[in-house]
C-alpha cells in the first residue's frame, strides 16, 4: 500500500516532487517513483473564506507577528481528509511539539496516511489546534521561519523506513538510533572507513580487514556505545547517581 502524504502550507511549491529540492532528489524521489509513497501539498490559502485570501492575522493582545486563522486552516484539512476514505494520522510541525526521534518515525512509517500542517509566522490559532488534536512535533530547539522545512525533514526520515525504500546498500538497521545496546538503548553510529587502508598517515582499524565477521560486529557495537557515551550520555539514560 502506499503511504500518503498531505501536507498543508502557504508555500506549496516547495513540495512540487519534480523540485530538485530536498524531496526530489535521492531516496525520497526513488521512493515515490517506486509508488511507496505519494505527497500532495495543498495551498491552505485556497481555503480562505475572505475577500482578499487571507490566512492569517493580528494577535489579539497585540505584540509582533501574525497568527494562522482557524477557518482556512479546518476547511483544508476536512477537504484534504476527504479527499481518501482512510484516516489519516494528523501532525503539526510546530517549536512547542514533542521532539522528534527515530522513535516516533518508526510508528509514523507504519500508517497508511499522514496530514502534515506546516504552520508559518507565530504559528496557529490556539483554538483550531485544541479542535484538530493533531500530534505535535518539533525537529529541535532552534526556530524555523515555517514548518516547511520541518515538515520535510519528517517525510524523509518516514520515507526511508517503507519497505523497499533502501537498496540492500543502504540498510537502515545499523543506522544511528536503529543500532540498539545491551540495555535496549538507541545508541550513534559506529566508524567507518573504506579505501585506502592508509590515508595521509592514517590506517584502518586492523579489525575491519581482519575478514572476522563476529569480531567486526563486536568492535561496530563497542565504538557504538563508546560514542555514544562520549557525545550523547543522555542516550544511556540517567546517571545512576542514587
Ligand atoms: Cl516543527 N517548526 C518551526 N517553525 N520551527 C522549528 C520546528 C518546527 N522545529 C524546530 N524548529
Amino acid at each position: 500500500m502506499t503511504l500518503r502524504v498531505d501536507v498543508l502550507t502557504t508555500f506549496p511549491e516547495m513540495f512540487a516532487p519534480e523540485a530538485p529540492g530536498a524531496l526530489g532528489l535521492s531516496i525520497p524521489a526513488r521512493a515515490r517513483r517506486a509508488g511507496l509513497v505519494e505527497w500532495h501539498a495543498t495551498n491552505i490559502r485556497d481555503y480562505a473564506a475572505n475577500k482578499h485570501d487571507k490566512t492569517d492575522d493580528r494577535p489579539f493582545g497585540g505584540g509582533p507577528g501574525m497568527v494562522m486563522m482557524c477557518q482556512p486552516v479546518w476547511d483544508a484539512v476536512q477537504a484534504v481528509e476527504a479527499q481518501d476514505p482512510r484516516p489519516a494520522t494528523r501532525i503539526l510541525m510546530t517549536p512547542q511539539g514533542r521532539p522528534l526521534s527515530q522513535e516516533i518515525v518508526e510508528g509514523l512509517a507504519r500508517m497508511p496516511r499522514l496530514l502534515i500542517i506546516a504552520g508559518h509566522y507565530e504559528g496557529l490559532d490556539e483554538r483550531v489546534i485544541e479542535k484538530l488534536t493533531p500530534m505535535e512535533l518539533s525537529i529541535g530547539d532552534y526556530v524555523l521561519s515555517g514548518g516547511e522545512l520541518a515538515a520535510m525533514v519528517l517525510m524523509d526520515a518516514v520515507i526511508r523506513l517503507l519497505p523497499g525504500a533502501l537498496g540492500d546498500e543502504e540498510s537502515s538497521t545499523q543506522d544511528s538510533f536503529s543500532m540498539i545496546g545491551p540495555n535496549g538503548e538507541r545508541l550513534l553510529d559506529c566508524p567507518h572507513y573504506t579505501r585506502p587502508r592508509e590515508w595521509m598517515g592514517l590506517a584502518v582499524p586492523e579489525v575491519l580487514i581482519s575478514g572476522d565477521h563476529g569480531k567486526v560486529a563486536q568492535w561496530r557495537l563497542a565504538e557504538s556505545l563508546r560514542r555514544t557515551q562520549e557525545r550523547r550520555p543522555d542516550l544511556l539514560g540517567p546517571p545512576d547517581g542514587r
